[in-house]
This record gives structure tokens, C-alpha cells and sequence, in this order.
């Protein structure tokens, strides 16, 4: 079976790219590795130069991928986007929903971008999830923005009202990994 490693801390993503990955035959195992911490208003770029500070650093097993990713509203001209780390750390849902007190333009999209290397070239996957930021957190399930993100495709449950498989067939990650996983399925490099 092929493998892949992916360099992430977060459990809910690795879980989230084991399913798509069985989907396929792959198998996918977590590299819990620290890994460079840049600012950029491009998640594309820094998802690169964290592959590539890995690759030149961490004396990797090859072939892996970084998968970086960001909420992006659009009432907030993009905003937390490259920054949602930081952001959920510092103001949670709560604070997201204050800032979206009284506004009506609720739409919003997550956007992911996965960055994978077999040791020479890099390779960068994309994927988009459209919906909006409801008017309270709801649902336990799932990580960060999830309990006030309704995906547009869905039936108006959250993110964190879905399980993985549901939240699989949505989601900006699980689209961005499908192309990856399917490149790896047709390509003969691992
Ligand atoms: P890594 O170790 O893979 O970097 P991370 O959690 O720090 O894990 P990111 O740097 O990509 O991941 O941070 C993106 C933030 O955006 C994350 O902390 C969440 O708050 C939010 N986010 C990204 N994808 C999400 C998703 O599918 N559901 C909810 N929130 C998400």
C-alpha cells in the first residue's frame, strides 16, 4: 500500500485525510513535526516554504505533504485567512461572531492548500469549501471554526454538527486531499 506522511499537530486533520486517503487505498501516517511559522497574506506560499524548510531541515521520509488552511469572510474583506491560527487562538468563535454583530453578508469560504513532495519536486493541491457564518456556535464535533461555519452545499448543519465522512464530502481539506490522492493513485513516484 502506498504511504504518505503528513506533517501535521492536528489530530482532527489527520483524521480528516485518513478517510480520503482509505478512499483511494492510501495510507497516510502523522509526522508530529515542528514546523516554520511564516506570515503571509498567500496560504500557497506558506504552505511552500514550510515544505521546503522541512525538506532542507528535518531530515524528512519522503514523500510527505504540509496542508495549510484559513477561513476567509468575506464581510472582513478575507479576514482571519492566512491568519486563523492566531485568531482562534486569541478570540475563538465568540469573538469571530462579535465582529459579525449586525452584519448581514454572512458568506464566507475555507480554503486549503496541501503541499506535497517526494523528495525533488513539490506539488500543490487547492480546494474550497463556500457557506456561511451562522449567528451562534453550534455542534461539538470537529476543531477551530467549524461550530460557525454553514458549508452552502449542506443542510444547514455546521461543520461541527457533521461527522468526518460528512464533513469529507464538503469540505476545502477533503478536496484539496482528493486531488492529491489521486495524482499519487495515477503517478508511479511512490
Ligand atoms: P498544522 O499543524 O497542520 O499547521 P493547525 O491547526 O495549526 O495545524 P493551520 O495552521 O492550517 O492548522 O491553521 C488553520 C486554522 O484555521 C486552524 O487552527 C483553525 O482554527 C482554522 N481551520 C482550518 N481548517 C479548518 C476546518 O476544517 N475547520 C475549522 N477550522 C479550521
Amino acid at each position: 500500500m502506498k504511504h504518505v506522511l503528513f506533517a501535521t499537530s492536528n489530530r482532527h486533520k489527520l483524521q480528516e485525510a485518513e478517510i480520503v486517503f482509505s478512499e483511494y487505498g492510501l495510507n497516510v501516517e502523522q509526522w508530529d513535526v515542528k514546523r516554520l511559522e511564516v506570515q503571509s497574506e498567500s496560504l500557497e506560499e506558506i504552505a511552500r516554504i514550510s515544505l521546503a524548510w522541512l525538506m532542507r531541515e528535518a531530515n524528512p521520509r519522503c514523500p510527505f505533504f504540509v496542508e495549510d488552511a484559513g477561513l476567509f469572510i468575506e464581510a472582513l474583506n478575507g479576514f482571519p485567512g492566512p491568519y486563523s491560527s492566531y485568531v482562534f487562538s486569541k478570540i475563538g468563535n465568540e469573538g469571530v461572531l462579535k465582529l459579525m454583530d449586525g452584519v448581514d453578508n454572512r458568506r464566507a469560504v475555507f480554503v486549503s492548500v496541501v503541499a506535497f513532495t517526494d523528495g525533488k519536486e513539490m506539488l500543490v493541491f487547492k480546494g474550497q469549501a463556500s457557506g456561511f457564518i451562522s449567528h451562534a456556535v453550534k455542534g461539538e464535533r470537529g476543531f477551530g471554526f467549524d461550530p460557525i461555519f454553514i458549508p452552502e452545499e449542506g443542510d444547514g448543519r455546521s461543520f461541527a454538527e457533521l461527522d468526518v465522512r460528512e464533513k469529507n464530502k464538503l469540505s476545502h481539506r477533503a478536496r484539496a486531499l482528493r486531488k492529491l490522492a489521486e495524482w499519487l493513485t495515477s503517478s508511479k513516484i511512490i
